[in-house]
């Protein structure tokens, strides 16, 4: 939990530079693409003893903070004796920042989907050897070919979802049906939100029914009163774990990823989902192999691991998102199924917008965030 200014623009700035052809990743390249090699079986014995490795055992996840369960690692490690280091990230600001600092070494990262096109136009990730990756099959086709990745040459999806809000129903009996319903003076210090500028920026551009791409310097000039007058009500900036200040009853009211509103669903039904009335954003948040790997064998054992059925249940049973993995999704329960937070309806899905990639426009969206929460 943190209330400080959002991370550093640098990173998106480096991979302007990148794309421009003036930088270069900090992390050495590797080959640009892994040994051919014979499709793995996709059941469990028999993909543990086919598998490819590399001579290190060892792999370096970079991950979003809540997001991986470690009996997931741990299962990983004991099939494959596969050593996991695991260190987290809150943003994808932050996750850029280290990546491009160097000194990671890191195997996998987790990034979503304006991100991995950044990263892709970067020439910054290793191509996946689909043959090495038979779960594949696994993943929901709505999930796979996307804009951001076309073929999936180098993402594999994690977890979907979106942004929207909770209520403490037992605190706040006013209808809240939208951003404008929760940013109200009645409500200062009530409300928690994520840590996040691309995010607080997109819920004004809701609101003012700006397309949430279309960063120009006049549409930010438009949205900065709006953000100015939100920002000085929020108690809590908290990109990591934003249920816990609505459990703690820190607050009533919050604007978290769905993950987190279906945590605090299936804790207590007084915390009710609301998809904004204004508009949301869907996010596909995927695993992807820097060019620096030194075990990208390693990462695509993984990567394939994750996408059977049980596994990704596993995944599903901790952290509650939209699940792209249709295998995974028939083992969940019907109760899982029917979390509003979880997975909207096709209604709403067919108005979420997804972000893409703005360039160097994310400096001036972070640094119009950054400036107003320190006034
Ligand atoms: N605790 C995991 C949170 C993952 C959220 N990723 C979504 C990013 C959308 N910009």
């Amino acid at each position: 939990m943190k209330i400080q200014p959002s991370l550093l623009f640098a990173p998106f700035a480096a991979l302007t530079l990148l794309v421009s052809g003036c930088g270069k990743p900090a992390t050495p390249p590797a080959a640009e693409s892994t040994p051919a090699s014979p499709a793995a079986d996709a059941s469990p014995a028999s993909s543990a003893g086919a598998a490819q490795t590399d001579p290190e055992k060892r792999l370096n996840i970079f991950c979003w903070s809540e997001y991986v369960p470690q009996d997931v690692i741990d299962a990983f490690s004991k099939e494959t004796g596969i050593k996991v280091y695991v260190e987290n990230y809150a943003s994808n600001e932050e996750m850029l920042a280290k990546l491009f600092a160097g000194g990671g070494n890191y195997d996998l990262i987790q990034p979503s989907e304006y991100v991995i096109e950044a990263l892709i136009k970067a020439n910054a990730l290793r191509p996946i050897d689909h043959a090495l990756l038979p779960n594949l099959k696994n993943i929901d086709p709505k999930f796979l070919n996307m804009p951001f990745d076309p073929g999936n040459k180098f993402t594999v999806p994690w977890m979907a979802g979106s942004v929207g809000i909770v209520v403490n129903t037992e605190k706040i009996t006013d209808p809240i049906n939208g951003y404008t319903d929760v940013f109200q003076e009645k409500f200062k210090g009530r409300i928690v939100t994520l840590d996040d500028a691309r995010e607080l920026v997109s819920w004004g551009f809701n609101v003012l029914k700006i397309p949430t791409n279309d960063v120009t310097d006049e549409n930010l000039q438009k949205v900065k009163p709006l953000l100015a007058g939100w920002i000085p009500l929020i108690k809590v900036f908290d990109s990591d774990s934003p249920k816990t200040a609505l459990i703690n009853g820190d607050v009533d009211l919050g604007i978290v990823w769905n993950g987190e509103g279906a945590i605090l669903y299936n804790t207590d039904k007084k915390f009710k989902w609301v998809i904004p009335a204004e508009g949301t954003h869907l996010f596909v948040d995927s695993l992807a192999i820097p060019k620096g790997s030194t075990h990208p064998l390693n990462a695509q054992l993984f990567m394939n691991f994750i996408m059977r059925p049980e596994i990704n249940k596993m995944v599903a049973d901790a952290f509650p998102y939209l699940n792209p993995n249709a295998a995974g999704r028939a083992l969940m329960s019907a109760e899982q199924l029917a979390n509003p937070a979880s997975f909207p309806t096709d209604a709403d899905m067919a108005r979420m917008e997804i972000f893409n990639d703005i360039g160097d426009k994310a400096s001036n969206v972070d640094e119009l965030v950054t400036s107003l929460k320190v006034q």
